[in-house]
């Protein structure tokens, strides 16, 4: 009798040990829960066991203007609300840009690439470098000077970050032409390499970061470069999501790394339909994203009300119809 108890229990932890090992093998909900190097593959981001992932997340404004919401506690949330990734995003020249400002300012701005840098590991989340050129300077050879120097610097920084990806060129503009854009990667992406070999690099695209069918004509030759495309729901609809559905047939590797649910502008009406249409097709091709923008200002694009000043712990009614939208689609 005692050894057939025996017996059973030893069954029974058996099978204990045998279920726990079960739950461990089920895939994670994200398979990029845990931050692994990232390539890409055809027009997949993959980790390093050769899955596709999709990263979704946010970008902050300029980390000029509201350098405040890098911090843990912030963090920590936007992890806990399912977030894989946050864009940190340094505009070159407008308001205290890398380029306009002082020598304080510059290293102001390096300390809090750092700071991202380290929470976002901290929290197991993908980090965004962009280097956001707009309106004042949409040619990026205007500052490829000063790129090169950031971009050496950033390289040799987080050389062993597997969880830091660079994008070189928010938003080409005001007619500047692919081939300029290519000039310009072809002098930044290898001083990249040079010390983070393998590290994913997004390169912008003309007309606002719109036209994929340049990319799509001439690529670049590099590995592991994937291409922007941004959109404003409520100003870009189907014209562009056609761009985006053509570029995918064939193959293009494409990353949002900029969209949100009003006009162009960051403010004005909110369309959630034709956010709701962008997100089906996103989700179908597990394109990443990171939505515009991490901050109270006045405008519909932020996801934190102006009247709210604290810069963590937000609760839902702290959240804009944009923030509350947003939250909905990571969770
Ligand atoms: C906007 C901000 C706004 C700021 C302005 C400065 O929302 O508060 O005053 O930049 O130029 C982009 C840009 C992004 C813009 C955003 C909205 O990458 O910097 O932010 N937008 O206009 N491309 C399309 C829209």
């Amino acid at each position: 009798m005692k050894s057939i108890k025996r017996i059973f229990c030893l069954f029974l932890v058996a099978l204990i040990l045998f279920s726990c090992q079960g739950s461990h093998s089920i895939a994670p909900v994200s398979e990029a829960a845990t931050v692994s190097r990232l390539h890409v593959d055809g027009k997949y981001l993959k980790n390093s066991k050769n899955k596709s992932v999709q990263l979704k997340g946010i970008s902050t404004h300029g980390i000029s203007w509201y350098p405040e919401y890098i911090n843990d506690k912030c963090f920590k949330q936007l992890h806990h609300w399912g977030a894989n990734i946050v864009r940190l995003a340094m505009y070159s020249s407008e308001y205290n840009g890398y380029c306009t400002g002082d020598k304080a300012n510059k290293k102001a701005l390096k300390k809090r690439i750092e700071k991202g840098v380290k929470l976002a590991k901290k929290y197991n989340m993908y980090v965004i470098i962009d280097w956001h050129i707009m309106n004042t300077d949409g040619n990026p050879l205007t500052h490829q000077k000063e790129a090169k120097e950031f971009f050496t610097w950033a390289s040799k920084k987080f050389k062993n970050s597997p969880n830091v990806i660079y994008e070189i060129c928010n938003e080409p503009c005001n007619g500047t032409s692919w081939s300029d854009i290519t000039k310009y990667a072809k002098k930044i992406i290898p001083v990249i390499r040079k010390r983070a070999s393998k590290s994913v690099i997004i390169v912008g695209t003309p007309n606002w970061s719109q036209e994929l069918d340049k990319a799509v004509a001439k690529p670049l030759k590099y590995k592991n470069i994937m291409y922007a495309l941004h959109f404003y729901a409520a100003t870009h609809g189907d014209y562009l999501r056609d761009v985006l559905t053509s570029a995918l047939k064939q193959k293009l590797p494409v990353f949002v790394t900029e969209f949100s649910i009003c006009d162009a502008s960051g403010n004005g009406s909110i369309d959630k339909t034709s956010g709701n249409k962008w997100m089906k097709i996103l989700n179908k091709h597990k394109i990443s994203y990171c939505l515009w923008n991490l901050s109270n200002k006045a405008e519909s694009s932020s996801i934190i009300k102006s009247s709210v000043t604290k810069t963590s712990g937000f609760k839902t009614k702290d959240l804009t119809t944009t923030g509350k939208w947003w939250k909905k689609q990571i969770k």
